[in-house]
């Protein structure tokens, strides 16, 4: 259930929607808060703060194993969230669909389950840009089994650079992962064009949607891919969990992540059996609650109607575009052609976290430091950045107090 003003089909009625974010409307330091920082968390409606706290006070119990009423009302809600879920990513089955904490685990799980996949001199094929959760897992296991990581380069746009792509891509291609959208550039890749190129090449594929989800619906199957991963507290959701969609022969072939209740089928000292999908890749009590929130975000979102929130962010977009340029000193990282809105700046004289914390003293918050992509930072050779990223709830207005601030600062610094 939602709280959305008809206009929505046509347009979002912005003032109207944020009545759906009891976040948003409070003072910090003395101003109204300007939430920019929604690409590291974003804001929860009231819609799923509800569906969390009626889940609470009406149905909870453990799932899958009661013979009781509650126990009932917890399953059922808990897998009526996981098809939600199938729906919104097109998924060809709920099998395929698995609960992780967050994006960061759903790539351990992937990256741990292809290892005995992986031999000596076996190449995985991650990009410059990527996230540390979609670098590090992939290096823990190249450790392992003998594999190398391999990286696609990108141009100053902060667009991945195909050549680059086409030259490392070859028979010693076993994994290609790789972001939808990166974190600090805001662009988005070609991805159904590597999918498909890498499949020819024989390499399993996972993209990391975590900064494209929130912008996005992405359709698994068209895609092509072989896993799709993704945070619920980027969109709109509660933290603490995520998905994993992944393509049911390969999750079929993968070993468990963690061993534990929920995951066995049959367990002897002798021997353990898995399991069937989606529960082998679920050990232990899963975030029931969290699961019904992420599903009443993605029921929200649908509300909205996706289109409305696409022609919000661009308004907003463009407006961000005008001010950048007409800003003196301040440099742009990340000016792909095709991009979320997501703006990474640095500005002469000025260090981030100095922009990050007087902007903070005027109640507006955004992200500054490395946001957890270090070689992206030595790639555009700077110690990191300041990163302002917009949701459908912010107004022309808040962008407009950004560069009135950040003018301010840069006054500041400059007597
Ligand atoms: N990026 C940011 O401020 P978790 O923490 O598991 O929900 O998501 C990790 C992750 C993976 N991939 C990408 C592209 C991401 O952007 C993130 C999280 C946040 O940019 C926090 S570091």
């Amino acid at each position: 259930m939602t709280q959305v003003a008809p206009e929505a089909v046509t347009g979002l009625d912005v003032e109207q929607v944020r009545q759906d974010f009891p976040i948003l409307s409070q003072t910090v330091n003395g101003n109204p808060l300007v939430y920019l920082d929604n690409a590291a968390s974003a804001q929860k409606p009231r819609a799923v703060l509800d569906a969390m706290t009626r889940y609470y006070e009406t149905s909870h119990a453990n799932v899958h194993r009661g013979a009781h009423t509650l126990g009932d009302r917890a399953t059922a809600a808990f897998e009526g969230a996981r098809e939600t879920v199938r729906r919104f990513i097109n998924a060809a089955s709920t099998r395929e669909v698995i609960w992780t904490r967050g994006t960061t685990e759903a790539i351990n799980v992937v990256a741990n389950g292809l290892a005995p996949e992986l031999k000596p001199g076996d190449e995985i094929l991650v990009s410059h840009m990527e996230h540390h959760a979609n670098i590090v897992p992939w290096q823990m296991i190249a450790e392992r089994t003998g594999a190398v990581l391999k990286v696609i380069a990108i141009n100053d746009a902060g667009e991945l650079d195909l050549d680059s792509f086409e030259q490392q891509l070859g028979e010693r291609t076993r994994v290609l992962a790789v972001g939808h959208v990166s974190n600090v550039l805001g662009t988005i890749n070609p991805i159904k064009n590597l999918i498909s190129r890498a499949k020819a090449a024989g390499a399993f594929t996972l993209i990391d949607g975590a900064q494209a989800t929130p912008h996005m619906q992405p359709d698994v199957q068209d895609l092509d891919c072989d896993f799709y991963v993704f945070s619920s507290h980027k969109l709109f959701g509660p933290t603490g969990i995520g998905v994993l969609y992944g393509r049911e022969q390969l999750l079929e072939r993968m070993p468990p992540f963690q061993g534990g209740g929920e995951m066995i089928e049959q367990v002897t000292f002798e021997k353990t059996t898995w399991n069937q999908l989606p529960y082998k890749f679920e050990a232990g009590t899963p975030a029931i609650a969290e699961a019904i929130g992420l599903a009443a975000a993605i029921d929200y979102l649908d509300a909205l109607g996706r289109p409305a929130i696409a022609a919000a962010e661009e308004k907003l977009w463009q407006s961000v575009m005008q001010h950048a340029a007409d800003f003196p000193g301040l440099r742009l990282i990340g000016t792909a052609r095709d991009k979320v809105p997501v703006l990474s700046f640095a500005i002469d004289g000025l260090h981030p976290s100095d922009i990050g914390t007087l902007l903070d003293q005027q109640g507006i918050a955004i992200r500054t430091g490395h946001h957890c992509a270090m070689p992206l930072m030595e790639r555009f050779q700077v110690p990191g950045t300041a990163r302002a990223s917009f949701a459908f709830y912010n107004t022309l207005d808040e962008v407009d107090r950004l560069f009135a601030a950040l003018q301010k600062i840069q006054r500041l610094f400059a007597n």
